[in-house]
């Protein structure tokens, strides 16, 4: 609660701010929000919404859990899991060449060797190349994002390098602990190039072993997963245990299985987290949510109120030309949550100033953002709420990717009744 008070008194300024320059907009598209509601900015209303938002970074605990296993890996008693390497203690990585399309190493880092990394190893790797970036945890097939957080972890090329390939490696694929069962395997992959170099300014993919500055726990995939910063959840295997180099040109992904599109980056897309639906005639509608600033990064939030029986036309099943109304995308909090200590980010953390401890831009690519509005009230009947994020081109979602195995972008839809 804490957290959520001083979340609040950070917005506050802010939302005054916002609605003078709407009010002073006067009318905007559609005609629906006038002027005359933007009087009382502050409003009482207005905070309620802000209420619902909750803390910008996810506590480990608080996100939401898609694990396979049988049983899952993080439920194994302490003592299963020191026999199986699922502690700081116990765990090992072998970093191994592919037996069938093998890659020219000098050296595998390997158990029967003696050669696998250990987490004291990893520690002091981290000591000199630790790195550490917000992110996003999404699942491809849901539409909500997991988790919020700041992952900390040693750039993947680090540990790749330590085999000395030569040539004939084209991917990498990687997996945890499944239960010694081959059908439990949960694989991921990456073509050797996004692991070795980081484009357009992405954080480097890690070996993941801190989140929100605290030690993973094993429900996050701990001792150590594997993060990649614009991917999806699933490129993000948790229990790491084994990297494996090799000189195959294409994807592996166990969840390419599920008819999944495996090579495809975070969406933008917004969703909306209070909104009353029953209302009474001229009622003001406060509303806020959440968007997931895609790689497409996030120009604006919209949000369009559409009158039953009022069909927008079927030529445009994106619903690019509906009257969409701006909404107010919060600036960052200055309170984080999520468990960090001392609610400071981490330093040095990517993107972010190290000397004031704010994001360097925002909103913040493969990050969140917080938005909110307020309507000033609708007459009697039924109606269709969506509300849908606008990326930095100007492209509204779902597009440009509206496909539903590349990422869920689906526009979301809210019923209001007023009477
Ligand atoms: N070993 C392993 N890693 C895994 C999975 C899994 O089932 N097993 N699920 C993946 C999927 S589909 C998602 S969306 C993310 C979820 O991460 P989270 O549990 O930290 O939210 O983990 C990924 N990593
Ligand atoms: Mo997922």
């Amino acid at each position: 609660m804490h957290a959520l008070s001083e979340f609040l008194a950070n917005h506050r300024n802010l939302t005054r701010r916002h609605f003078v320059k709407l009010g002073a907009g006067g009318l905007v598209a559609g005609g629906l929000w006038a002027r005359s509601a933007m009087a009382d900015p502050a409003s009482p209303e207005l905070e309620q919404a802000l209420a619902k938002l909750g803390s910008y970074l996810t506590p480990q605990d608080g996100f939401n859990d898609v694990s396979r296993g049988n049983p899952l890996p993080h439920s194994l008693p302490d003592e299963k899991k020191r026999e199986v390497g699922l502690t700081q203690e116990t765990w090992k990585l072998e970093v191994i060449s592919d037996p069938e399309h093998p890659p020219k190493l000098r050296k595998q880092l390997s158990k029967s060797a003696g050669t696998a990394l250990d987490f004291t190893a990893l520690m002091a790797l981290a000591e000199k190349r630790a790195v550490r970036f917000a992110k996003v945890m999404t699942c491809l097939n849901i539409g909500c994002p997991l988790g919020m957080g700041i992952w900390e972890g040693v750039p993947l090329r680090d540990i790749v390098w330590m085999t000395s390939p030569r040539e004939d490696l084209r991917r990498v694929f990687y997996y945890g602990y499944h239960n010694d069962d081959p059908k439990q395997m949960f694989r991921s992959s990456l073509p050797i190039g996004r692991v070795l170099e980081d484009p357009f300014d992405l954080p480097p993919v890690i070996v993941c072993y801190k989140l929100n500055g605290q030690w993973l726990t094993a429900e996050r995939g701990g001792p150590v997963r594997i993060v990649v910063p614009e991917a999806y959840g699933f490129k993000c295997i948790k229990w790491l245990s084994h990297v494996v180099l090799t000189n195959l040109p294409y994807a592996n992904d166990t969840y390419a299985e599920q008819n999944n599109d495996v090579d495809s980056p975070l969406k933008s897309f917004a969703a909306t987290l209070f909104v009353p639906t029953e209302l009474k005639a001229g009622q003001r509608i406060p509303m806020s949510g959440y968007a997931q600033v895609g790689i497409g990064g996030l120009s604006n939030v919209q949000v369009w109120i559409q009158p039953e029986g009022e069909e927008p036309p079927a030529s445009d099943p994106y619903f690019t030309r509906a009257p969409w109304v701006d909404m107010e995308v919060l600036p960052a909090p200055t309170s984080w949550g999520g468990g960090l200590p001392d609610d400071k980010i981490p330093v040095p953390t990517e993107g972010f100033d190290p000397s004031t401890g704010q994001p360097r831009a925002w909103p913040m690519r493969l990050a969140k953002v917080h938005w909110a509005g307020i309507h000033p009230g609708l007459s009697p009947g039924k109606y269709t709420l969506r509300s849908r994020a606008v990326d930095a081109k100007g492209i509204g979602q779902p597009l440009p990717r509206p496909f539903r195995k590349s990422g869920h972008a689906a526009i979301e839809q809210i019923t209001l009744v007023v009477t």
